[in-house]
């Protein structure tokens, strides 16, 4: 039975749940969720997730939201196809943990504001507070500063290998680059422009932008 991915193409936590399956070859389905008609608010799809949020997983009976939880469901449930993307010992693992946490507190709030702000007010005629968003952007230079350093010294997030938490930061960076303008934020960073250089040319992640574009 394939997996059910509820959620939209082009919303970021959905896409962070299809290149994991993607990178594990994990066949699934995407049931649109309508954001713009707000059916995510809507009593059937708050069964699913009481928060109102995409995505949410059907694995057979299996239910799951919150798309960092169902990325780690998909890397352990298919631990032995497809490349490792958890690590192998304690420490490895402690330390995708450790920036998948990252990415989710320090990287992601920073990004989903810009892109409010930037991107989806000015769309929906709704005014934009462009001192938050200058805010958000100087925060954001100083997160991608110890991205830079920690990149100095590895290739990935996580140490040499390609991992969730490399993974996790594929919709948002997209969106800082291809929807915010913001590419400069990336590219003024050696390491960091390297990193995205290499994460998003895996071909799940561009199996991933060939359904959003
Ligand atoms: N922490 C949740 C956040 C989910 C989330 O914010 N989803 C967005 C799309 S990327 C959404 O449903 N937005 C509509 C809303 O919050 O009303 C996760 O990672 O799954």
């Amino acid at each position: 039975m394939v997996v059910k991915v509820y959620g939209a193409v082009k919303a970021a936590c959905p896409q962070r749940v299809m290149a994991c399956l993607f990178e594990k070859e994990v066949e699934f389905e995407l049931v649109h969720v309508d954001l713009e008609t707000r059916e995510h608010k809507k009593p059937p799809f708050l069964l699913r997730q009481p928060f109102g949020q995409v995505p949410v997983i059907e694995d057979g009976d299996f239910k799951l939201f919150e798309s960092r939880a169902i990325i780690r469901y998909i890397a352990a449930k298919y631990a032995n196809r497809g490349p490792n993307l958890l690590g192998t010992t304690l420490e490895e693992t402690a330390l995708v943990d450790q920036w998948l946490e990252v990415e989710g507190h320090n990287f992601n709030d920073l990004v989903y504001t810009l892109v409010l702000q930037l991107v989806i007010f000015p769309r929906i005629g709704q005014p934009s507070d462009l001192a938050l968003a200058q805010s958000c952007e100087q925060k954001l230079r100083n997160v991608l500063d110890v991205y830079e350093q920690r990149l100095s010294k590895s290739d990935y997030l996580a140490g040499n290998k390609f991992s969730l938490a490399d993974l996790s930061h594929l919709p948002g960076i997209r969106y800082l680059m291809n929807e915010a303008g913001m590419q400069h934020l990336i590219r003024e960073r050696k390491n960091v422009n390297a990193w995205w250089e290499d994460i998003s040319s895996r071909s799940s992640w561009k199996k991933v932008t060939k359904l959003i574009d």
